[in-house]
C-alpha cells in the first residue's frame, strides 16, 4: 500500500474513532448539538460542490435552478419560524454574520457596546487588543455593558448612566450588541432598546446560542422586543449545520444584502443552505417542544449539581432560563483542569471564564468555570431524571474524587439507552454514527 493511501486511510480511521467515541459520551457543549439524518444528507449533497454568489434570481453563476428554490424555501421558512420580514441565509458563521452588521451599520472607529468576554460576550464582539473580530477586522471601538453579578445580567440604570457620560466625553456608540455566549437569561432588551436608539444606536441581538429556544418560543423574542436586527449561528440550539444567519426588516434588507454579499463572502455554502432549510422545517414541527425540554432539562440539572455541592452561578434567578448551566467550581480545581479530567470520563464540556476571572488573576487557559450545555442531551431524548444522573456523573469526579475509569464505564452504559435524534423527520441514523458512502 502507498504511503498515500495510508495516510488516506489514517484520516477515515480517525474519522470512525471520533464518531464511536461521541456515541459512548455525553456531549455537554453549549454551543454544540447533534443534526437529523435530514441535515447530515443535505450536507453530504452536490450543493457543497457549487457556485452561486447573490441573491437567488441575481446570481453570478448558471446551475443554479434547484439551489435558488432551496435558498428561497429557507428564507420563507426563516420568516415563517421568526415572524419576520427580512431573512438572509447566507452567512457562512455567526461571525460572519455580525460581521455583516458591523459593515452595514458602522464604519471603522465607531463605537459599539456589548458584553465583555468574561461576562459572556462573544470573540466576535471583542476588542483589537484581544484580537476580537469587532475590533481587529472592522476596527470597532469597544464598550462594555455594566453587569449585575448577582443577577448575572446587563444593569439597566448602570448602562443608561454609562451612555449619558460617554456622549457628556463626546463618544456617540453607533451599534449597541445584545446576546452573547454565556446567556443564563434573557436580556433587559426591551428596558433598553427605545433609550438606545434614541442615542442613534443600531441595536441587534446576537443570538447564536439561544436562537433555537426564540425558535420554540421559550426564549426572549428580540425582534419583538426592540432589535432592529437578530445574528445568529444556526447549529447551537438550532441544530442545523454549522452556518450563521441574519433577520431583520425590510427597511435594512438592502444593506444587510450588500454587506453579506460582496461584502463578507463570495460564495456562500449551499449545501449548508439547504441543511439550514430542513432544520427550519424540523424546528417549525417540533421546536415547541423541544425547546421547553431544553429549558426543563438545564433547569433539573442545575439544582441537581447545586444539590449534590457545586456553586452554580445565578441562583437569585433559578440557575437559568436557557440550555446553559455555568459553575464556579474553584472550591475544588480550575476549570481547564477539570474539563480534561471530565474528558477522560468521556464527559465532554468547555471550561469558561466567570466575570469576575480576570480580576482575581486568573486566565482562559485555566478559569474558574465550567460551562455546561443541555441542547444536544435533550435532542438525544434525556429528561429531567437523565440530567439528574449526569449531574451524579460530573460531580462523581469533581466533589466526590471518583476514580474516572469507574465513571467512564458508567457513562458509556447509560448513553447506550440514548443514540437516536430526537424532535426531528426520519430518525434514520444513529445520533453519532459515522456514515461511509465511499
Ligand atoms: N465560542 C463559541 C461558544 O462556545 O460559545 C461560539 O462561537
Amino acid at each position: 500500500m502507498s504511503a498515500n493511501k495510508k495516510l488516506y486511510d489514517e484520516i477515515f480511521r480517525l474519522l470512525y474513532e471520533h464518531h464511536k467515541w461521541f456515541s459512548e459520551s455525553l456531549p455537554l457543549i453549549a454551543s454544540e448539538n447533534v443534526p437529523s439524518p435530514g441535515v447530515r444528507e443535505a450536507l453530504a449533497s452536490d450543493l457543497g460542490n457549487r457556485y452561486a454568489e447573490g441573491w437567488p434570481g441575481e446570481r453570478v453563476y448558471a446551475g443554479c435552478t434547484y439551489i435558488d428554490q432551496i435558498e428561497l424555501l429557507a428564507i420563507e421558512t426563516a420568516k415563517r419560524l421568526f415572524s419576520c420580514e427580512f431573512v438572509d441565509v447566507r452567512p457562512v458563521s455567526g461571525v460572519c454574520a455580525n460581521l455583516a452588521i458591523y459593515t452595514a451599520f458602522t464604519l471603522p472607529g465607531d463605537y459599539m457596546i456589548c458584553l465583555s468576554i468574561p461576562c459572556g460576550g462573544h470573540i466576535s464582539t471583542g476588542k483589537m487588543e484581544l484580537g476580537g473580530t469587532a475590533g481587529a477586522v472592522h476596527g470597532l471601538k469597544i464598550e462594555y455593558f455594566p453587569f449585575n453579578y448577582e443577577e448575572m445580567n446587563i444593569d439597566v440604570d448602570l448602562t443608561k448612566k454609562k451612555v449619558e457620560e460617554l456622549e457628556k466625553n463626546g463618544v456617540k456608540i453607533k451599534l449597541a450588541m445584545f446576546g452573547g455566549s454565556v446567556l443564563l437569561f434573557p436580556q433587559p432588551l426591551k428596558e433598553l432598546a427605545s433609550f438606545l436608539k434614541e442615542k442613534g444606536m443600531f441595536v441587534c441581538y446576537d443570538a447564536a446560542h439561544v436562537i433555537g429556544l426564540v425558535a420554540g418560543k421559550q426564549f426572549q423574542d428580540p425582534l419583538r422586543e426592540g432589535a432592529d436586527a437578530v445574528t445568529c449561528s444556526t447549529h447551537k440550539t438550532l441544530f442545523g449545520p454549522q452556518g450563521g444567519m441574519i433577520m431583520s426588516y425590510e427597511k435594512f434588507a438592502e444593506k444587510i444584502k450588500k454587506a453579506v454579499f460582496p461584502g463578507n463572502v463570495s460564495n456562500h455554502h449551499l449545501h449548508s443552505v439547504a441543511a439550514k432549510a430542513i432544520a427550519l422545517t424540523e424546528m417549525l414541527e417540533f421546536g415547541e417542544e423541544y425547546a421547553a425540554q431544553i429549558v426543563k432539562n438545564s433547569k433539573a440539572f442545575a439544582e441537581a449539581l447545586a444539590e449534590k455541592g457545586l456553586k452554580v452561578l445565578g441562583e437569585k434567578n433559578g440557575f437559568t432560563k436557557s440550555h446553559v448551566v455555568l459553575v464556579d467550581i474553584t472550591k475544588y480545581g480550575l476549570g481547564g483542569d477539570l474539563e480534561r479530567k471530565l474528558e477522560k470520563a468521556n464527559i465532554i464540556c468547555n471550561r469558561n471564564l466567570l466575570p469576575w476571572d480576570i480580576k482575581e488573576g486568573r486566565h482562559f487557559a485555566n478559569p474558574g468555570g465550567l460551562r455546561f450545555g443541555v441542547s444536544e442531551v435533550t435532542r438525544l431524548g434525556m429528561k429531567e431524571n437523565e440530567m439528574k444522573e449526569i449531574a451524579g456523573f460530573i460531580t462523581d469526579i469533581i466533589v466526590r474524587n471518583k476514580d474516572v475509569e469507574e465513571v467512564k464505564k458508567k457513562v458509556i452504559e447509560f448513553r447506550k439507552g440514548y443514540q437516536k435524534v430526537h424532535f426531528c423527520f426520519e430518525p434514520t441514523r444513529g445520533a453519532h454514527e459515522y456514515i461511509r458512502i465511499r
